[in-house]
């Protein structure tokens, strides 16, 4: 849906999607998967979020909820973990994602009949609210004053927007009227991990019925609490001079001076996940590249080194066209129709017919985990 016609005019640019020449090579060394050991180290070394019991609470209540209606419950996973350069954070690194891939796929998972978990970067897209926020369309664009008695005023959806708005509304209403929409936040690498490993915890009780469509793009280097910095990284340095911190060596271009930023590796828990985490639940992971010639071949190593079920590849580029489905037995594409990617402008304008290549991912996602939900059935029963 766009907003045409608005008396402000934002010229519909989306730093989401980059040009190709700009794009990160992310063909980063392969690390291998984090063993037990790893997992204590890392969340032992690490704050765990202030967030995290209340939140484990909240998703215990609702996976109780959803088991006793017998319901699958899907977690996805949404938006760009950062990795801040300081503990009282003023910089840090951010990882590329607007969360559109995870809050639409969400809505179509609600769809499909599940309840859905729905960990996302704090202010990145949210399932219903994405129609209308960010900087696709301004809210207000939608809005007009309806004419009156002339005694109060009236704010009504504009008549060209309003089927659409109302079949939003109602999809809205209904997830939370039913409680099947559970929105959880997170900033940080640490937090998105200790909130994973506690989530997929919880889900347990649901066996095979959980599902994990890990969509969030995870940093894969960050600083470790031991070398973190306190305070905001000056630019030069201070010494203290007549009890007065004084400004002394500044850095500036001839100065030789650089901030060189020295990163770990976050140890690799995907293959933990399906271990120790969630061993029943179905996982369905994401892999973003950039280069095409090494698209399938990491989503492969990814597939085997994690034990996940399914790996979805995507290139940034064609990331809303088209998509990679990579699993032990076969690669197959999904791809929307011939016109979609002209008619969107590379993604840059809403489509005219508001193609999403999420309604092919999902119900394909869905289908796979039904038909593994059914296995698991099946030879419980014969054994
Ligand atoms: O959120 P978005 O729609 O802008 O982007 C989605 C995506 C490309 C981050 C996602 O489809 C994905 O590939 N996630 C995994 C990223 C990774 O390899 O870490």
């Amino acid at each position: 849906m766009s907003a045409s016609g608005s008396s402000i005019n934002t010229a519909h640019v989306t730093q989401s999607s980059p040009a190709i020449e700009n794009a990160i090579d992310r063909s980063a060394p392969n690390f291998t998967a984090a063993a037990e050991k790893d997992e204590t180290t890392y969340f032992d070394t690490n704050p765990k979020p202030a967030e995290l019991e209340e939140f484990s609470r909240i998703a215990e209540e609702f996976v109780n909820l959803h088991c006793s209606h017998q319901r699958r419950v899907v977690l996805v996973t949404s938006g760009g973990t950062t990795v801040p350069l300081e503990n009282q954070t003023v910089r840090f690194i951010d990882n590329f994602s607007a969360g559109t891939r995870g809050a639409t796929s969400a809505e179509y998972f609600l769809e499909a009949g599940y309840a859905v978990i729905f960990l996302h970067r704090q202010f990145s897209l949210l399932p219903y609210s994405r129609h209308y926020s960010h900087s696709t369309n301004c809210f207000l664009d939608f809005l007009a004053e309806a004419p009156t008695d002339g005694s109060r005023h009236t704010i009504v959806a504009r008549e060209e927007y309003t089927a659409k708005m109302i079949s939003v509304l109602r999809k809205y209403k209904h997830a939370k009227r039913e409680k099947l929409l559970l929105l959880l936040p997170f900033t940080t690498i640490t937090s998105y991990l200790f909130l994973l490993r506690e989530l997929a915890m919880k889900m347990r009780p649901l066996g095979g019925k959980a599902l994990f469509y890990l969509a969030a793009a995870v940093s894969d280097f960050f600083v470790p609490r031991e070398r973190m910095a306190e305070h905001k990284i000056q630019s030069g340095e201070f010494a203290e001079k007549d009890g007065e911190m004084e400004f002394i060596n500044p850095a500036g271009p001839g100065s030789g001076k650089k901030l060189i930023i020295d990163l770990d590796p976050v140890p690799k828990f995907l293959k933990r996940l399906v271990e120790s985490w969630a061993p029943e639940g179905m996982i369905v992971s994401f892999k973003l590249e950039t280069d095409p010639k090494l698209l399938i071949k990491k989503c492969t190593m990814a597939l085997k080194r994690y034990s996940h079920h399914l790996v979805i590849g995507n290139l940034l580029q064609h990331r809303k066209y088209e998509v990679v489905f990579v699993d032990q037995e076969s690669t197959s594409w999904l791809r929307l129709p011939q016109n979609a990617e002209e008619e969107t402008n590379g993604g840059k304008l809403p489509g005219k017919q508001n193609l999403e290549i999420e309604a092919l991912i999902v119900p394909e996602v869905v289908r796979r985990h039904g038909a593994m939900i059914w296995h698991v059935v099946a030879a419980t029963r014969s054994s």
